[in-house]
């Protein structure tokens, strides 16, 4: 591990998979705070390399390419060039922004793997997998289905039944048939390379909790947010396992072994070695040493993710970097909860987004309104949520009507009572020094909460120096003074625009764009973080260009617009082929009073998140007005957790409570089981009051 004097810092944003577009959520889950960050670094001086690019394995992408009738190639070309694009567009200012698919990327993730592979860290392990021989592949647990063996539904997946909830090996599926080619798979042995994380839990419970790595300080545990390691911890507690780090899949990194004939590397180790190839490209490029940011203790590296990546940036990944022995783990991973988006959950296969190309080609100009609307509510603690209304308000009643309007004023009375020269004073005007103390406290404040990654309340520290400086125009009304104290007036348009000048660069990692309007107006055009505070950063007799506004008016016809295209684009429920061999014989007839026996109410999913040992089951936490329950329910593969919360479901509540994993299961979320296989809750078609009864 070499060192290097000078600090460093590696700031990686996850790689979005390039199987479509990049809406809100992602700029909200990580890649807006991690560009605030890095730009405040860059404005203190600091040197970060900004790391990025297109994660094109996995399942999800042959999964699109096959339903497109495409190659995957074809698909992670469309998007990776879509998103690059978007992301320069929207002012995301990676270094670079490469991808998985390149040869230098499928070179250095086997290398990597070589390297581990030499050193001991896999367990090469035999096992008999389904193997459908129409299309001459191995089946994944969701491309296996068959009669469930606990419950004799059909329709069970290889790994799980969803009637049931029981947790299955494919083997004991009865009749099981490939999804592929519908015929009855056979058993083939296969062998892959695991990697036994369960060896690893004491250094990495050291490390998550004390932040040391061999009994030597790592990083401050205490600045890591504690859903991340409450996480991390769950999952220790949970007990880790052996996990497979190949697949018998074609697209994707090859096993550069001979006995990996077929496999390719598992996706989540391919794509965080993502982040080192591209560096590699990044310091080709740039002629400097990659080795100088990912194998020396001096650099800081923090990966900026959402909440669903954790484990594979807090456990999987810092073990296999630990485990090649010449790599640093990172200091900090700020994981943001999800964005949800007027009242349901962003969702790509829904079409319910606000794809950020689409956003720039409606709204050309408002790059710095998004993202100050995305920072106000940035749900660093806690799933938050975007509402077109929202983002106008914030629009008009902050940026336009308090910074905009300070702004505004600043600069046309200087040119109106001044002639656009800012006024010389002989010294600075002490009855303002309250106003001026405010200023340095809002500073201070951005300033420690930039370093504690607390994007949200920064920013509302940086646009209350505008607030500031609006009140204090307000309050001090030049525009009646000039009638008779024009000396006055000098001196309070002077620190006006002082005040301007420290609202732009405290806002310049937030709102880049105003910014450097403003500054260019004011005739300022390099700054640094170390300049704010003065109130002495424009020149008395230095001119300022005419006013420009910083931001406009967002009208209601522009806000309904977005609204009605969000609803007319979100999928509608397409039709799903009736297969009458599915529907299953109606039950015996029953009495009323039995049907009476039955309580159902309904309850709201306040949260959601998977079984540790089982990938269909999820752990409900469910809200019935006057209580709230624990649910687990067999609907994983239909749902992802970040879906389901704020949904309506109907409970039965007077089911006896039944033990599963550990877990005690307190009530039954009612669901349709459609044909298709596919699992529908069943929710009110309007919002009703918790616990409202279903009779
Ligand atoms: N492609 C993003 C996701 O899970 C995933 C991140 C990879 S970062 C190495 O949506
Ligand atoms: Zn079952």
């Amino acid at each position: 591990m070499s060192t290097n004097s000078s600090k460093k810092h590696l700031i990686t944003a996850a790689l979005p998979y390039a199987n479509g577009p990049i809406h809100i959520g992602h700029l909200a889950g990580a890649y807006l705070p991690a560009d605030i960050y890095v730009r405040y670094l860059r404005l203190k001086g600091e040197k970060p390399l900004f790391i990025c690019g297109s994660d094109e394995h996995g399942a999800a992408i042959t999964l699109r390419a096959k339903k497109e009738n495409k190659t995957p190639q074809q698909i992670v070309d469309e998007y990776h060039t879509l998103n690059k694009k978007a992301f320069e567009d929207f002012g995301i200012t990676f270094d670079i922004f490469h991808r998985t698919s390149s040869q230098l990327h499928h070179k250095t993730a086997q290398d990597f793997f070589l390297d581990l592979d030499k050193k001991g860290a896999f367990e090469v392990k035999k096992s008999e997998q389904f193997y459908d021989e129409d299309y001459k592949q191995f089946l994944a647990d969701r491309y296996i289905t068959g009669t469930c063996p606990k419950c004799n539904k059909e329709g069970a997946y290889g790994d799980q039944c969803e009637s049931c909830g029981s947790s299955l090996n494919p083997t004991e599926l009865i009749n099981p048939k490939s999804t592929l080619s519908g015929k009855p798979p056979v058993l083939k042995e296969t062998t892959h390379w695991y990697l036994p994380m369960q060896n690893e839990e004491n250094w990495l419970r050291e490390w998550i909790e004390m932040g040391t790595l061999e009994g030597k300080k790592h990083h401050d545990p205490k600045s890591w947010r504690k859903p991340v390691v409450g996480q991390c911890k769950s999952w220790i507690d949970g007990g880790l396992q052996s996990r497979a780090m190949t697949r018998d899949l074609d697209w994707g990194v090859k096993v550069p072994l001979k006995e990996g004939d077929g496999k390719v590397l598992y996706v989540w180790l391919d794509a965080p070695i993502g982040y080192i190839s591209a560096t590699k490209a990044w310091a080709e490029e740039n002629d400097e040493k990659w080795e100088d940011y990912w194998q020396n203790e001096e650099t800081e590296l923090i990966h900026f993710i959402g909440k669903d990546n954790i484990v594979f940036h807090c456990i999987i990944f810092p073990i296999l970097l630990k485990k090649h022995g010449e790599f640093n783990l990172p200091v900090n991973v700020p994981a943001n909860e999800f964005l949800n988006l007027e009242g349901k959950k962003i969702s790509t296969s829904r079409n319910w987004a606000v794809w950020l190309h689409e956003f720039m080609e409606d709204m050309p100009d408002k790059n710095d309104v998004l993202r100050y609307a995305l920072c106000s509510i940035a749900p660093e603690t806690k799933d938050s949520e975007f509402t077109w209304q929202d983002f106008q308000a914030r629009n008009n009643s902050e940026l336009v009507a308090i910074y905009g309007n300070f702004v505004n004023r600043s600069v046309v009375l200087t040119h109106k009572y001044f002639n656009g020269k800012v006024p010389a004073l002989k010294q600075f005007p002490h009855e303002y020094q309250s106003v001026v103390d405010q200023m340095k406290s809002h500073i201070d404040s951005c300033t420690q909460k930039l370093e504690n990654k607390q994007f949200r309340e920064a920013q509302n520290e940086a646009i209350a120096i505008a607030r500031l400086g609006n009140k204090f125009l307000a309050e001090t009304e030049p525009w009646k003074l000039i009638k008779t104290d024009e000396e006055q007036v000098a001196k309070i348009l002077n620190l006006s625009l002082q005040i301007a000048a420290n609202a732009a660069i405290a806002l310049f990692p937030f709102l880049p764009e105003s910014s450097r309007s403003l500054l260019k107006m004011l005739g300022l055009e390099h700054v640094s973080w170390s300049d704010l505070a003065s109130v002495d950063l424009i020149k008395g007799g230095s001119k300022i260009a005419e006013a420009e506004h910083l931001f406009s008016k967002i009208e209601d016809a522009e806000i309904q617009k977005q609204i009605d295209k969000l609803q007319a684009k979100a999928e509608p429920q397409n039709k799903v082929e009736v297969d009458e061999s599915k529907i299953e014989p109606i039950k015996k007839t029953i009495e009323f009073d039995d049907f009476l026996k039955l309580d159902i109410r309904i309850g709201t999913i306040k949260a959601a998140e998977k079984m540790p040992k089982s990938n269909k089951m999820l752990k409900l936490q469910i809200d019935l007005g006057n209580e709230e329950r624990t649910i687990l329910s067999g609907i994983a593969k239909n749902y992802s957790p970040e879906d389901l919360v704020g949904e309506q479901v109907q409970v039965v509540v007077n089911l006896a409570p039944r033990k599963m994993m550990g877990v005690l299961s307190e009530g039954m979320v009612l669901m349709a089981e459609s044909s298709d296989e596919t699992l529908a809750l069943l929710s009110p078609n309007k919002k009703v009051s918790e616990g409202s009864k279903v009779s």
